[in-house]
């Protein structure tokens, strides 16, 4: 399912937006490996433009490991430190394109020039696509994938040469040790040029999970591209805000008509949707967000990722503090900028509650019709989430085993009592929830990545 299986550490990833790979590193030994996430999503490495902006990430100058995230140096030291954690690294590749064609010439994070269809050393005007013009229609599959996308050089991924270009930079990147790839833009890439490229990977069975924002009406959907990898699910991420928005009793609904869930990548939002209004939720809405966290680890569908990244007003603005080449080291202890998702008691219990029930299916669907929900993962688990504005009491009947349990959600680990006939009682605050779980007690070891 989604990223390969870590034995004992199931695969469930964190996504650190914007998170120098100097303070991936240390949250890897400190944090994610203990809390069992399996992997971590990091911004693009590549050489990108210079400039305060978050997006500078995703215009490439060049393949040279050097960004406002840190050297090369640091990327493999990152990648080291999380295998070491039990932790694989997954990277953004952004393939699709170089820089924007309206910024002209200049330098990138690395030093290395660039102008409008000329980057010296890798790719020249016969590097790009013939339409010179902006998408502007998303109903035509020929314009979505041949033309700019929002002014960025349209890369020529038909061609061997090109195709030849990109596959040596993923390879460079799987020769450092990372775990896989989260494909940006691949709605504007051919899938069959996509499929290409992998067959040139020194591992083609490589992890990829393809950045497909589907929408209903348009030509190209996220089913279109599983041959080459996996798709992210954003209606996912839609369904569940709105369920959460409103009432949470239909939730067992959110995955009719989306993909096979051993094909979709899910998350409550991403770097894009956070500040795009593209209809999920965010940090901004508090506990709402935690909850949704804690349906989407409890819940047996897709791949689930785990978003962190930083506070903002400003749509563009980059992490504070960053220069034109350098963005500052993450830290938790400054919750000022940022959400630190990943370090939530709520979100690290889920974590374990998902590595634990791993395999089940769901058992014992309850709701009130309303905003109180509970169900079981088989003999694993079982989960309460009230999504209402009162606390709720309710003795609940589960297929767990008699026994005492520790609630994986509340920070101060209260305990409960399944009786013999699988039943328990609790109160379960406004916007809160609760998880038991029969939960392994030694975490497990495991390398992520290794080629399967
Ligand atoms: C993605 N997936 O398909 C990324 O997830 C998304 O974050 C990227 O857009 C986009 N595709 C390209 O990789 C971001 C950002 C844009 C930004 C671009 C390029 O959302 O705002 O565009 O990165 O940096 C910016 C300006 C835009 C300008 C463009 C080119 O906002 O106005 O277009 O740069 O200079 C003229
Ligand atoms: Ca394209």
């Amino acid at each position: 399912l989604g990223a390969p299986e870590v034995p004992g550490r199931g695969s469930t990833a964190l996504n650190l937006f914007q998170w120098t790979w100097s303070s991936v590193a240390a949250e890897c030994t400190s944090t994610i490996g203990p809390a069992g996430f399996a992997y971590v999503q990091v911004s693009p490495p590549q050489e990108h433009i210079q400039g305060t902006a978050w997006w500078t990430s995703y215009q490439p100058v060049s393949y040279r490991l050097e960004s406002k995230l840190g050297t090369r140096a640091e990327f493999k030291n990152m990648v080291d430190t999380c295998r070491a954690a039990g932790v694989g690294i997954i990277a953004d590749a952004v393939i699709n394109h170089m820089t924007g064609a309206d910024a002209g010439s200049g330098t990138g994070t690395g030093g290395s020039t660039f102008g409008v269809d000329n980057f010296p050393g890798i790719y020249d005007a016969s590097s790009f696509n013939d339409c010179r013009s902006n998408i502007s229609n998303y109903g035509d599959r020929y314009q979505v994938q041949n033309c700019r996308l929002v002014s960025l050089q349209d890369l020529r991924t038909g061609s061997n040469a090109v195709r030849d270009r990109i596959a040596a930079y993923l390879n460079d990147l799987l020769s450092l040790g990372v775990a896989g790839f989260r494909m940006d833009a691949s709605k504007h890439i051919p899938a069959a040029d996509l499929e290409a490229i992998k067959s040139r990977l020194s591992n083609p069975n490589v992890f990829w999970v393809h950045e497909v924002i589907g929408s209903a009406g348009e030509p190209i959907q996220p089913s279109e591209y599983l041959g080459s990898g996996d798709s992210h699910e954003f209606q996912y991420a839609r369904n569940l805000k709105s369920y959460m928005d409103g009432s949470i009793a239909g939730i067992r609904g959110i995955t009719n008509g989306l993909l096979p869930s051993d094909r979709a990548g899910v998350f409550v939002d991403n770097h894009d949707t956070e500040r795009d209004g593209h209809g999920t939720m965010n940090y901004q809405w508090g506990q709402k967000y935690i909850l949704g966290n804690v349906f989407m680890l409890a819940y047996p569908y897709g791949w689930p990722t785990v978003y962190s990244g930083y506070k903002f007003t400003d749509r563009d603005a980059g992490v504070p503090g960053s220069t034109a080449t350098r963005v500052p080291d993450a830290s938790c202890s400054n919750t000022a900028v940022w959400t630190c998702m990943h370090r939530k008691p709520e979100i690290q219990g889920m974590v374990k509650f998902r590595n634990a029930v791993s395999g089940t299916s769901v058992t014992s669907w309850w709701d009130d019709g309303n905003n109180h929900i509970a169900f079981g993962r088989g003999d694993k688990g079982y989960v309460v989430i009230n999504n209402g504005a009162n606390a709720v009491t309710r003795t609940y009947q589960t297929s767990l085993p008699a026994g005492e349990y520790t609630d994986l959600v509340s920070a101060t680990g209260t305990r409960y009592t399944v009786d013999s006939s699988g039943r328990f009682t609790a109160t379960v605050p406004q916007y809160g929830a609760l998880a038991l779980a029969v939960v392994a007690s030694t975490p497990g070891g495991g390398e992520p990545g290794d080629p399967g």
